[in-house]
């Protein structure tokens, strides 16, 4: 109950006295509840958590017990009846809603619900700030997920030959994710190779490896919800010089990067190191979102870039994940997750950085 507590003691600065907590991820760190399609309404008289008859046996198990498991009035799944009711209950008269999430028409059903009387307040990132620094249960969990994904990057080495394919080298990957122990995979895997990994998120296809490409991995395994998040580029045969030259600023950019983080650092500052090191001949091709936050979900905060205006705190996990991206040509991006700390971050990604010529 500790982070709810926390939530209510911020209602002050949000100028509510309620909060309707929509997103899935935010209300998996509030309970517990490991589920979807549910809401949770708090406030300071008390927790409620709104769901259907698929989840409720498991809520009551997963939650604390102090939050009161309610099922959808009339069965009507966010249905109004059921937010007056809550309203009512606790006593709210300024209920705050999760702007990025709530969609227009479930707005107009609350306000429809709730008495005329009783203000709807948008708010963001109320309990997603509370999420950027994390406790030592949630950094452990990062640390096994990304220790999954190393392995099954390691083990996917030896299927990487000329003429097979990006999607075969996904299943293989993915494959052995789970069998190194992932529970799911935390974003669809990137496997991208050729020119054709100057596309960021490009999706794989039937392209075939051949000597000389450079081959992209953008992946990571999960591990009690939490996800892990790592890129690596490697080429195929012998780097050209064009090849190593790229690879080489941006490996020396992602370490600097790294190393420039401790609890106090400004947001931005990451990213000016990396426009140092790449300099005129590499910037035009920098892609300027250096990084996230990564925990429940892939892309949380904070995030990093060149406008970034947040400070880096010690438990905070992101991702750095410099990238140059030359269209026609390909793309070269390297990614860590790591853990801030008072002194050199914990880098939880520990795949090798040297270049790699398979
Ligand atoms: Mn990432």
């Amino acid at each position: 109950m500790k982070r709810i507590q926390n939530l209510v003691a911020a209602f002050g600065s949000f100028g509510i006295d309620g909060l309707l907590v929509s997103s899935v991820a935010n209300i998996t760190y509030l309970t517990g509840f490991t589920g979807d399609a549910s809401r949770l309404v708090v406030s300071e008289k008390g927790v409620l958590f709104l769901t259907d008859g698929r989840y409720t046996e498991q809520a009551a198990k997963e939650c604390h017990p102090e939050i009161e498991i309610l099922k959808w009035i009339n069965d009507n799944r966010y249905g109004a009846e059921t937010y007056r009711y809550a309203c009512e209950r606790l006593g709210i008269q300024q209920l705050g809603f999760e702007e990025d999430v709530v969609t227009f028409s479930e707005y107009g059903t609350i306000r429809s619900g709730i008495e005329p009387e009783t203000v709807l307040v948008p708010v963001q990132g109320a309990v997603n700030a509370l999420r950027m620094v994390k406790e030592n249960r949630e950094i452990s969990l990062l640390r096994e997920a990304c220790a999954i994904s190393d392995l099954a990057l390691q083990r996917t080495l030896p299927f990487i030959k000329p003429g097979i394919t990006e999607l075969e080298l996904t299943a293989r990957l993915e494959y052995e994710l789970k069998m190194a122990g992932s529970a799911g995979l935390s974003f669809d895997t990137i496997v991208l190779a050729g020119n054709r990994t100057s596309l960021l998120h490009g999706q794989p296809g039937n392209t075939r490896l051949k000597q000389g490409d450079l081959l992209l991995f953008d992946f990571g395994a999960m591990a009690g919800g939490y996800h892990a998040d790592m890129s690596r580029t490697f080429i195929l045969g012998k780097a050209s010089r064009a090849q190593k030259d790229l690879y080489n600023h941006i490996r020396t950019a992602q370490e600097s990067a790294v190393s420039s983080i401790k609890s106090g650092a400004q947001g931005n500052h990451p990213d000016s190191v990396v426009r140092g090191i790449l300099g005129d001949t590499y910037l035009p091709y920098y892609y300027p979102g250096l990084g996230h936050g990564v925990g429940l979900e892939i892309h949380e905060l904070p995030f990093i870039k060149n406008n970034s205006e947040f400070v880096f705190r010690k438990n905070m996990t992101v991702t750095i994940e410099p990238g140059c991206y030359l269209p026609g040509w390909g793309g070269i991006r390297i990614e860590d997750t790591i853990v801030v700390t008072d002194g050199d971050p914990e880098i939880l990604t520990r795949f090798p950085k040297e270049l790699t010529e398979l």
